[in-house]
């Protein structure tokens, strides 16, 4: 099987739309040609600049203008973020993320104080990942220059849907931020929301989007919204799990060398639900009580997880973004 940068629209909706064994079963296949069916990346995130973001992104709970209960904070110390970095790898992680709620990377001494960070966490062997916001080509090769191994940048839905979900920056702006984020050799990672009040057709408009950049993202994380009371989307009813099925197995069927990340809204899910999204493709999951601001499943629960199905951590450095990119040292 050849990876493809010209899939048409029709071709995922008719993937997107296959009966539900039928979709899983043709995921399941793809997955076992490229991957370890059986080996999950454990993942670890923390919020290292916490709300009162300018943007008005209608599913977050950083955004300033909504009053939610986020405990707005500072940009953490470095001493203290790779200490939260150095415990998630002695937890088994093997990819470490920084969000930051920004609407754009300044060049100040807040992302200089970032850079340290990921130098910090690049010395321990984790993938490094940072997710702050717009960022120029010369402020994606200095994270490059600092050791950083990928840079998550979510399209959240389709072009089409996007304005009724964020109006304070558009599409390009975000397909720019990923170009500059490509040309300093950085491995993506992008991928959206679905439970946001868009139709099936805009989940097909985003994926195709992804899977007809130049490149496919090295990373693809599928989210099911959290709704956070304060937030435009506090009512939004809950996605169910075979919407999330159908998401990861059209990604990991279209982009089948991607990681696909089972991420938001594992915390309402069950472990059998789960176990569906890895046979579906899914190979990686947040760990940790916390997602940025959000809870997650208890770590204990996680653990119990992979032992009762069986799945091995995978290990830092695999797979497509590992040929690619330069690994740590
Ligand atoms: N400010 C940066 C940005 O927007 O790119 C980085 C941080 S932002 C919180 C990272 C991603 O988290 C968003 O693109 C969105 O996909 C996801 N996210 C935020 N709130 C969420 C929610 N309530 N449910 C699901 N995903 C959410
Ligand atoms: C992604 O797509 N999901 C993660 C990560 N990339 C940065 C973030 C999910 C955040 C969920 C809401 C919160 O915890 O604040
Ligand atoms: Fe700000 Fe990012 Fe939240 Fe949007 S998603 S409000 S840019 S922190």
């Amino acid at each position: 099987m050849t990876i493809r940068n010209d899939w048409t629209r029709e071709e995922i909706t008719s993937i997107y739309n296959e009966p539900v064994m039928d979709l899983i079963y043709q995921a399941a296949t793809v997955h076992r040609q490229f991957n370890d069916p059986n080996e999950v990346q454990v993942c670890t995130l923390l919020s290292v600049k916490t709300g009162g973001c300018p943007e008005d992104c209608a599913y977050c709970p950083q955004a300033a203008r909504y009053h939610t209960d986020v405990k707005v904070h500072k940009l953490l110390d470095v001493d203290e973020v790779l200490g939260k970095a150095q415990n998630a790898k002695e937890n088994g992680s093997t990819r470490f993320c920084m969000g930051a709620a920004w609407r754009e990377v300044r060049d100040n001494r807040d992302f200089d104080k970032v850079l340290d960070m990921v130098k910090g966490v690049n010395a321990m062997g984790m993938e490094v990942c940072c997710t702050l916001g717009m960022l120029s080509e010369e402020q994606a090769q200095k994270l490059k220059d600092a050791g950083l191994y990928a840079y998550n940048h979510n399209l959240d839905t389709s072009e089409e849907h996007y304005e009724e979900i964020i109006t304070t920056r558009n599409y390009d702006d975000r397909l720019d931020t990923l170009e500059n984020v490509r040309k300093a050799k950085i491995s993506v990672c992008s991928g959206g929301i679905i439970g946001m009040g868009e139709d099936h057709g805009d989940r097909v408009g985003m994926l195709h989007t992804l899977a007809t950049l130049p490149e496919h993202p090295e990373s693809v994380p599928v989210n099911a919204l959290v709704p956070v009371e304060g937030t435009p989307l506090e009512d939004q009813p809950r996605v169910s799990v075979w919407e999330m099925i159908r998401m990861i197995a059209t990604a990991r069927i279209i982009m089948p060398r991607a990681m696909v990340r089972l991420s938001a809204g594992r915390v309402r899910m069950s472990v059998e639900e789960q176990a569906l999204c890895f046979l579906a493709g899914a190979n990686s999951i947040f760990a940790g009580d916390e997602l940025l601001t959000t809870p997650n499943p208890d770590v204990n629960q996680d653990k119990e997880m992979f032992q009762t199905l069986n799945l091995k951590p995978r290990a830092s450095f695999k797979g497509a973004a590992a040929e690619k990119f330069a690994m740590s040292e």
